[in-house]
């Protein structure tokens, strides 16, 4: 009997051990055992106390030594690694390169790679100096695009309590070389800039200094109006110049290292200088005056359009174009990825390289606002790689990522949306990495290094967004997003009194003749905003890549592509392309089962289940609603679609802007 209960007892054992649940809260630094290091710190601080106590905890080699020592080369925040005869020795200028340095040697132990310390060893200096996480936070909880529960930050708690998730946050980006992070929604709160809210936000900023993250936050231009009580917030009147002042002296009082404002004006509603007959420029140089006894900065968004009659693709660079050189040093215009929003894909923003005497700084989407929320494995890095192709590293001042991270326990709602968290920190540090690099140090510290896993696990991370982009909008295609949510497909969408620029069928402009916006210079004339030799390659028909087709051109139906096929069926083809990828996606992933644990398997597995669905969703709605224009046949070789249009266009999902749906709730409604 009493055997029997042993055996049965090991055997219980074993597989807990085997497969033991993650619920994927530890991310990409789960604990392991075994190490025991000595290690060596110049002296006791908070950031050395970390940078000491992670190495010991985890550093599983010879002793190491953590060194602070002058060394232009490595600027602020770089480091060295090398071994000695009998140790690492671990050198910065600076507390907070030793903390990048040791999470440095860690990654290179958990993913196999310290024989990169033979030899010279590492160095290692970020491409720039500000790498910032953008929360769409808002002071309710809620979270804007945030498709991983409510916000992190429990403002009614704060300043008096600490949730242990702030350090962990802190850790995880430190870990990856984030250094700083606005806590709150670019659609600002006025309500944010006050006493007792910046409070709050001090006891914050003191949890993530040791980690060297500074904070920033969003702030509303209407602040002295809303919260000061002042009957104007022109930035030319002497009392609204002085309530900023004040502001800023009460801020810098507070949070000594404070970064400085993220500032959305004139967009979407929010205010801003133009309200008061001022440009972007005097609102911005206002507040920057105002930071810049402290040294802090304005962040100043270019995400700006209006329902004019100019292509509101090109309404960013009309507006900012002209402004250039107009903005004071502390300033840096942040601008999105692509001239539009977001999309699966757009061309580079043509403002990038056109302001050659201001400051600016690309801001990224991690969050999947146009990616299938946390239901869709998309792993980003290949998109943001591209944006790198057309705009050097070295053009760009900073590097912005609109964060996708809430009170899930696993941070970020799917597991692999862990993955672009990660890339977007390790790119920021790094432009030059591969989205292969990133992807395999993800895999192999998340999950396992065994080959038989990582290999095939990163093709379908590497194919993903290519997958999304080809299911949802290939060719050029872009925003044919549901009204609102942004989920599902809805190209047909019509709203009464919507303005027009925020409907589907004002970029896809589908018709009997072919579908596209037209942008060439018989067009919207978007391509002349390019530099001459892109234009004339983007302006031309023939010449324009396949990708961005319909981004630039009207195309007949039956106009021959790149690609030897009509647009029709090049168009059939995609779609099904990338549900045949997803249905791929499915079936590594299930030979994934022996190498993962069944919590983090399962889920997966289930959410794969989702963005099948999805995918034959989003091809059945825009073939078949393209169709109704083109009057040509689906080519036989592709999957017939299983729905009819009349029941997708009835489709409603009852969800807000920060929801992700169930399954559940796709199954009743779709
Ligand atoms: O992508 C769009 C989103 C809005 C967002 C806006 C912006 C914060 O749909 O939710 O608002 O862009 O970037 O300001």
């Amino acid at each position: 009997m009493k055997r029997r209960w042993i055996l049965t007892a090991g055997l219980a054992l074993l597989s807990i051990l085997k497969m033991a649940a993650e619920d994927g809260s530890h991310l990409w630094l789960r604990p392991h055992q075994g190490a025991n290091a000595q290690v060596t710190a110049p002296r006791q601080s908070p950031t050395l106390d970390i940078a000491a106590n992670e190495l010991r905890q985890a550093w599983k080699g010879a002793p190491v030594t953590l060194e602070l020592k002058k060394d232009k080369q490595l600027g602020q925040e770089g480091f060295r690694i090398s071994r000695q005869a009998d140790r690492v020795l671990l050198s910065s200028p600076n507390e907070t390169g030793l903390l990048y340095g040791a999470y440095h040697l860690l990654r290179l132990q958990e993913t196999q790679a310290l024989s990169r310390l033979d030899g010279e060893g590492v160095t290692e200096v970020p491409a720039y100096g500000l790498r910032i996480l953008n929360h769409w936070d808002n002071l309710d909880g809620t979270i804007e695009r945030g498709y991983a529960g409510q916000s992190l930050w429990n403002w009614d708690e704060l300043p008096g309590k600490l949730s242990d998730r702030y350090e962990a946050y802190a850790r995880a980006n430190a870990s990856v070389g984030i250094n700083a992070t606005v806590l709150n929604n670019v659609n600002a709160s006025p309500q944010m800039l006050s006493t007792e809210y910046l409070q709050k936000v001090k006891a914050l900023a003191d949890v993530f200094r040791p980690y060297g993250i500074r904070v920033f936050l969003s702030v509303n231009f209407a602040s002295p109006m809303q919260l000061g009580g002042l009957s104007t917030a022109d930035p030319l009147d002497k009392a609204v110049i002085r309530w900023w002042k004040d502001k800023a002296k009460e801020i810098y009082q507070l949070i000594p290292d404070f970064g400085g404002f993220l500032v959305k004006a004139n967009s979407e509603g929010q205010p801003g200088p133009c309200d008061f007959g001022r440009t972007h420029a005097e609102g911005a140089n206002m507040l920057a005056d105002a930071l810049k006894p402290y040294k802090g900065i304005v962040m100043w968004r270019a995400f700006v359009y209006s329902p004019s009659d100019a292509d509101r693709a090109k309404q960013a660079y009309l507006e900012f174009q002209p402004l250039d050189g107009r903005f004071r040093s502390n300033v840096i215009v942040q601008i999105k990825n692509g001239p539009i929003d977001f999309q699966p894909r757009e061309p580079y923003s043509p403002l990038f390289g056109a302001m050659p005497k201001t400051p600016l700084m690309v801001e990224f989407q991690i969050t999947q606002e146009y990616l299938g929320h946390s239901n869709h494995l998309a792993y980003l890095a290949p998109m943001w790689k591209e944006f790198f192709q057309f705009v050097t590293p070295a053009s760009i001042q900073a590097v912005a990522g609109v964060s996708n991270i809430g009170s899930d326990t696993n941070w970020c709602g799917h597991p692999f949306a862990q993955s672009n968290w990660y890339a977007f920190g390790r790119l920021a540090w790094n432009p030059e990495l591969s989205s292969d690099e990133i992807a395999d140090e993800w895999l192999k510290q998340t999950f396992t290094t065994d080959e038989a896993f990582v290999g095939p696990v990163k093709e379908i991370m590497l194919e993903s967004r290519e997958a999304v982009v080809d299911y949802m909008m290939p060719l050029g295609l872009h925003h044919l997003f549901a009204w609102g949510h942004h989920y599902g497909p809805e190209p047909w969408c019509s709203v009464d009194g919507a303005r027009p620029d925020w409907l589907p069928s004002y970029y896809h402009k589908a018709d009997a003749e072919g579908i596209g916006f037209d942008r060439s210079s018989k067009g919207s004339n978007a391509t002349a905003q390019y530099p001459a030799e892109l234009a004339a390659q983007y302006d031309n028909l023939s010449t324009c890549p396949d990708e961005y087709v319909l981004w630039f051109h009207h195309v007949p139906w039956t106009h021959r592509l790149q690609s030897g096929r009509t647009l029709w069926d090049e168009l059939c083809h995609r779609y099904d392309n990338g549900v045949q990828q997803v249905k791929k996606f499915q079936k590594v992933w299930d030979q994934a089962e022996k190498y993962v644990d069944l919590q983090r398997f399962q889920e997966v597995q289930s959410l794969l289940k989702i963005q099948m669905r999805d995918a034959v969703w989003w091809k059945d709605a825009c073939l078949l609603y393209f169709q109704e224009f083109s009057k040509l046949p689906i080519p036989y070789d592709i999957e017939r679609p299983i729905h009819n249009l009349r029941s997708l266009q009835k489709v409603q999902l009852p969800i807000s802007n920060y929801e992700c749906p169930t399954e559940e709730l796709l199954n009743k409604n779709r």
